[in-house]
């Protein structure tokens, strides 16, 4: 079995600058900016035959690079108990085509569907109990503005370990024009 999901990958130096915008904040375990990303559909654990099939449906998946935009920090947890910190991300209409065909591809190859929203997002820091109000004025201030210019998607494959995850690139499908 393998963990795997599809997202985007983003430049080093653009990881660089988001993963400085959690600095110092209370209770936030930072992600490291090699393993920053933007999922576009989670898969979770799978065998390698279907692996195999979803890498084929990947590659036949068709998209024109576009450019997104990033937007607002954010906090995903309850009101008591903030658990994630992101950095959200415009859900544009080429970002939605583009996630609508790889969850094409994904059920093609028998996965079960996606039920729940996409919320595009890219996570900055996972964090430990901390109440929401601790963190209001770091995110009251806009963080600079940024795009990054999409020109492939990828295959990850996530490695869990009592010390975080670690996300490994496996294949790089190209967007053409
Ligand atoms: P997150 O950053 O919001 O936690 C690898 O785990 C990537 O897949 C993460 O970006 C994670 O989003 C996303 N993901 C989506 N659904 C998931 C799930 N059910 N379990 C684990 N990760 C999931």
């Amino acid at each position: 079995m393998i963990r795997l999901f599809v997202g985007l990958d983003l430049p080093g130096d653009l990881a660089e600058r988001l993963a400085g915008l959690t600095a110092g904040l209370p209770g936030a375990r930072r992600i490291e900016p090699e393993n920053l990303h933007l999922t576009l559909r989670f898969v979770g654990e799978i065998d390698e035959a279907t692996a195999a099939d979803l890498d084929l449906a990947l590659t036949r998946v068709e998209a024109a690079p576009f450019t997104l935009t990033l937007t607002e920090l954010g906090l995903f947890g309850d009101r008591h108990r903030a658990r994630t910190l992101w950095r959200g991300v415009e859900a544009s209409p080429p970002l939605r085509r583009l996630a609508g065909r790889i969850e094409a591809a994904a059920t093609r190859v028998g996965l079960a569907a996606e039920t729940r929203r996409f919320t595009p997002h890219i996570t900055l820091a996972r964090l430990d109990s901390v109440r929401p109000e601790r963190l209001q004025r770091a995110l009251a201030v806009p963080p600079p503005p940024e795009t990054l210019a999409v020109e492939a998607f990828t295959l990850f494959q996530s490695h869990l370990s009592p010390h975080g995850a670690q996300y490994e690139r496996l294949v790089s499908y190209p967007l053409t024009a």
